[in-house]
């Protein structure tokens, strides 16, 4: 049953003289147009909406210092791990009943919350949550799809949930049938820590937020012309020299390679694979001006903090140039177990296009021969490319006309992820009033980062060729993390059901309902977000 059958209209009509009174009431208190928001059961304020959801009776569970949390005798490790991840979600509740292992054939006891793998057919990210009086059964056929229903569980819970040292909270499960399984396999958020460095704590937290809502790709994108953020212990200068700095001439950063060790740890045990970027070969001026035998004429540009694009790039004909370059993705990838490297390869104007080509084919060689799979930017389409890598399409299309040759690259087998600039660029302004940020894209608020068709993007690419789709976010004008939070929420919010939710699930009204009742949730995680105007927002 869809999310929206649950949701009577019948529940949603007043008795007119009460309805006037209130609209009334609410146009002194709130802007024009908004109706004084009513909080949701949390059963109606699911994102990203699962594909079925039924409320089985007005029962409920309630988790206390009794509730156990139990897995199969034989269960693997990384479910023992969950289980307790899920008890500290829960804690001081369940402390006293921590977590246990049943003896094998032994039925969970009863009050108990069951985290079971069986096979079933929602895939690896899949589950199914059936919540009565009697207790909480996740159950998936891999790990991820349990995590998956964790944080169902979590947003079906009072926002006391998230304030870990509460006292006297009470825990209620409602009782539900929940079937879900994500529309696409690729979920992401970008995030570029290389125009503004962004501490590794501070992208922690965005990770946290992400698996809130069940993303599962952090790409992050490690150098640019302002910023090299990562530790290369083969060529010390990238990070040293290169990492000095960033946009606007402050002190920049980078992460040693123990600390960008740790962030991928930390996703992981989200469910969030990590996807280094090494953009080349332009966007390279921190590398240029790091090691002078990058550049045609062995001359060091300076370290550069302003915000243009396009105009540096690594000696396309130079041996050494892919020496490094195949030390670089070398050292990456073995701190990276993720299955992919992202090559960049946007905005070059500083090499011909024959040129530009056969330096993306000699990469992407490079990438596969470090046994990753090779992503990059719409341009690289137009080269000859295996069919494993994956384009990142941006340019939004114009007039129907394909803006890259994504479409090639599908036509050959290959596999897309959209990022169309107008939709999921969520470092666009939300309006004129919005202070941060750019706006070559179009301005845009939650709105319209919601009501779009991933199907129907770019011509050729649907179906199998569709991987998923991804939010960037380019940090020329972020400094701090509130700033990237703020233009990150709510829009990643609304990316994130696009890329879950079948498109039969998208009601915008609907949607804004939910969104607006999260509110209380993302104030209590911390999260800096934007009160989009067209959100009935409920703040406590
Ligand atoms: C385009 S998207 C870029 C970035 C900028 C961004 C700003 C892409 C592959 N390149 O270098 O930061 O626009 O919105």
């Amino acid at each position: 049953m869809r999310l929206r059958s649950i949701v009577s209209p019948r529940a949603l009509r007043l008795p007119l003289f009460a309805g006037l009174v209130l609209a009334v009431a609410a146009c002194h208190r709130a802007p024009r147009g908004r109706l004084a928001p009513r909080p949701l059961p949390s059963t109606q304020a699911l994102i990203p909406a699962p594909l079925g959801l039924r409320v089985v009776s007005s029962d409920s569970f309630i988790i206390t210092d009794s509730t156990r949390i139990v897995i199969a005798a034989d269960a693997a490790p990384d479910v023992e791990r969950l289980a307790g991840q899920l008890s500290a979600m829960l804690a001081p509740a369940t402390s006293v009943g921590g977590v246990s292992r049943l003896a094998p054939g032994e039925a969970p006891p009863p009050r108990s919350i069951s985290l079971q793998v069986a096979p079933d057919t929602l895939g690896d990210e899949g589950y199914t949550l059936s919540a009565d009086g009697n207790g909480v059964v996740i159950r998936a056929g891999a790990t991820h799809g349990l995590f998956n229903g964790t944080q169902t569980l979590r947003q079906l819970l009072p926002v006391s949930v998230e304030h870990r040292a509460a006292v006297r909270r009470v825990l209620v499960v409602p009782a539900v049938q929940v079937t879900d399984r994500p529309r696409y396999a690729w979920r992401g958020a970008m995030l570029d820590v290389a125009r503004h460095f962004l501490p590794a704590d501070d992208v922690k937290r965005y990770i946290d937020a992400m698996a809130l809502f069940k993303l599962n790709r952090l790409h992050l994108h490690l150098s640019d012309d302002q910023g090299w953020r990562i530790e290369i212990t083969s060529w010390p200068n990238l990070a040293r020299t290169g990492g000095r700095t960033q946009v606007g001439g402050m002190a920049g950063g980078y992460y040693t390679q123990a600390q960008y060790a740790d962030l991928v740890a930390y996703a992981a045990e989200r469910f969030i694979t990590v996807v280094p970027e090494i953009d080349m070969p332009g966007h390279t001026n921190a590398a240029l001006a790091s090691y002078p035998e990058l550049n045609c004429d062995d001359v060091a540009p300076p370290l550069y903090t302003g915000i243009k694009v396009g105009f540096s790039a690594l000696c396309a004909s130079r041996d050494t140039v892919y020496r490094f370059i195949d030390d670089v993705v070398r050292e990456i990838s073995a701190l990276t177990p993720g299955a992919y490297f992202h090559m960049g390869g946007d905005e070059v104007e500083k090499l011909g296009h024959e040129e530009y080509l056969r330096f993306v084919e000699r990469v992407e060689g490079i990438v596969r021969a470090h046994g990753k799979r090779a992503i990059g930017w719409g341009e690289i389409a137009a080269a000859r490319l295996d069919p494993s890598s994956v384009v990142q399409h941006w340019r939004p299309a114009r007039n129907g006309k394909p803006s890259d040759s994504s479409h090639v690259h599908a036509a050959r087998g290959g596999q897309v992820i959209l990022s169309p600039g107008n939709r999921t660029y969520i470092d666009m302004k939300y309006d004129s009033s919005t202070t941060l940020c750019l706006g070559w894209a179009g301005l845009f608020d939650v709105r319209y980062a919601y009501e779009w068709d991933p199907e129907t993007v770019t011509p050729g690419v649907s179906g199998r060729s569709l991987l998923g789709i991804e939010a960037p976010l380019w940090s020329e004008t972020l400094e701090r993390r509130t700033d990237f939070e703020y233009l990150a929420f709510p829009r990643l919010i609304a990316l994130a059901e696009v890329g879950w939710s079948p498109q039969s699930a998208g009601n915008w009204k609907n949607f804004r309902d939910r969104l607006g009742s999260n509110a209380p949730r993302l104030s209590a995680v911390g999260i800096n977000f934007h009160r989009s105007r067209d959100i009935p927002w409920r703040e406590q």
